[in-house]
């Protein structure tokens, strides 16, 4: 089965995303999720001037030659517009390979090795009330899982906090990025409050997640995990600015709450040490950054060797076919963790019409042959791509922060 040609599809029903679409000669098509938040038009650009062109005539059924070809015929290796176009390119071919075979990914990588993929849900709230609320309304809703992220008491505005019922929507349209300001101490005051009272409003049964999204020193982290320790979270993630790796150390002597890191990791290499010496408990980096699932499967490999079990980062700026593509492979790896699911909007799921579903918290890709996504082009065409950016944050006193 020969590859005739590739299309690289930017719309933007709801939010941009970036398609790839891979066309046999057999008549078969293969999607990837090549978005990268923010950074879209880069990522479109290495596709179509610098991978397309060498994917023409080759076999599709190739995927780990082709990936090969891909990663060390870059020279450039690595890094998130590189990997992204990369695991673009292996997910549609594992989708074609999928379709030919008329069986799902998950079939092919050795089966299911559970009944349904466990998920959380993103609630969040412009206060402290509202957060625990929210929280709520998940349970309601069926997830059994529930990240919590709320609105710092003066603050205007922060990481996580939507400014509405819908769904928390991190980039901002405009020709250049919004500014934020963070404050490190109210932060690490509110946060253990927060999580006290959703534990004594909706108690125990429900797993608690929260994502500190990059903003605290080791020591800072530190001392967060141990305020959290007796509100049992099933993780506390990118509690440092994962540049540093070694800070884990730090966090690791001082708290036993789960640490989940990764979303911006693009190849093994990120998360060598960090597996290797066991300091963190769940690796988030998704099949769409994360080397597609030709590399991820042997990511998961090896951290299953070091205890460290899958997290995959799901946020609505990772389309409908990687969230497919993530439930395959969730639905396969040994050891599975949990999933990210933030619902994306109606007409995001219009244009991408999928298979998976869930029920009672949790999702399944459903066994339509490669990944059961499409893309619906003519619907998407309503959509055109409109420049957006991820926020910036600074410190009140002007510095240059982590968002
Ligand atoms: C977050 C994301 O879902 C998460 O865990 O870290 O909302 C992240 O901020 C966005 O995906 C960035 O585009
Ligand atoms: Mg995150």
């Amino acid at each position: 089965m020969k590859i005739t040609g590739a299309d690289v599809l930017i719309s933007s029903p709801g939010r941009n995303f970036v398609t790839l679409r891979v066309r046999t000669d057999e008549g078969l098509h293969g999607l990837g999720d090549a978005t990268l938040n923010g950074r879209e038009k880069a990522v479109a650009a290495y596709l179509s001037e610098h991978v397309v062109p060498c994917l023409l005539g080759r076999d599709a059924s190739r995927i780990e030659d082709i990936w090969q070809y891909l990663y060390r015929g870059a020279y450039w290796r690595r890094g998130p517009v590189t990997m992204a176009a990369i695991s673009a390119v292996d997910t549609a071919l594992w989708d074609i390979k999928g379709k030919a075979l008329g069986r799902p990914v998950y079939d092919l990588l050795g089966g299911a090795s559970r009944d349904g993929v466990l998920v959380y849900g993103h609630a969040s709230g412009r206060s402290m009330d509202e957060a625990v609320n929210e929280v709520g309304r998940y349970i309601d809703l069926g997830y059994r899982a529930v990240r919590a992220q709320s609105a710092i008491e003066g603050l205007a505005g922060t990481y996580g906090v939507g400014k509405g019922k819908d769904n928390y929507e991190p980039a901002e349209r405009g020709a250049v990025p919004a500014e934020t300001v963070f404050a490190t101490r109210p932060y690490m005051d509110q946060v253990p409050r927060l999580f006290e009272r959703i534990r004594d409003e909706h108690g125990w049964e429900t797993e608690l997640l929260h994502d500190v999204h990059h903003r605290l020193a080791p020591i800072e982290a530190a001392r967060l995990g141990k305020d959290l320790e007796s509100c049992r979270l099933f993780w506390l993630e990118d509690a440092v600015a994962c540049d540093n790796p070694e800070g884990f150390r730090l966090i690791r002597q001082h708290t036993t709450t789960p640490l989940a890191v990764g979303e911006v990791f693009n190849t093994v290499h990120d998360a060598k040490l960090l597996i290797d010496e066991q300091l963190i408990d769940y690796l988030r980096m998704p099949v769409c950054h994360g080397g597609g699932i030709t590399h991820l499967r042997k990511v998961a490999a090896i951290a299953d060797m070091g205890f460290v079990r899958t997290g995959f980062h799901g946020a609505t700026d990772l389309s409908p076919v990687a969230m497919a593509a993530a439930l395959h492979f969730d639905l396969w790896v040994p050891n599975f963790g949990i999933q990210e699911y933030m619902r994306h909007s109606e007409e995001t799921d219009a244009v991408f019409p999928h298979a998976y579903t869930f029920e009672d918290g949790y999702l399944h890709p459903g066994d339509a042959p490669g990944l059961g996504v499409d893309y619906d082009e003519a619907l998407a065409a309503k959509y055109p791509y409109e420049p957006a950016f991820l926020p910036v944050a600074r410190l009140a006193d002007g510095t240059m922060f982590n968002w």
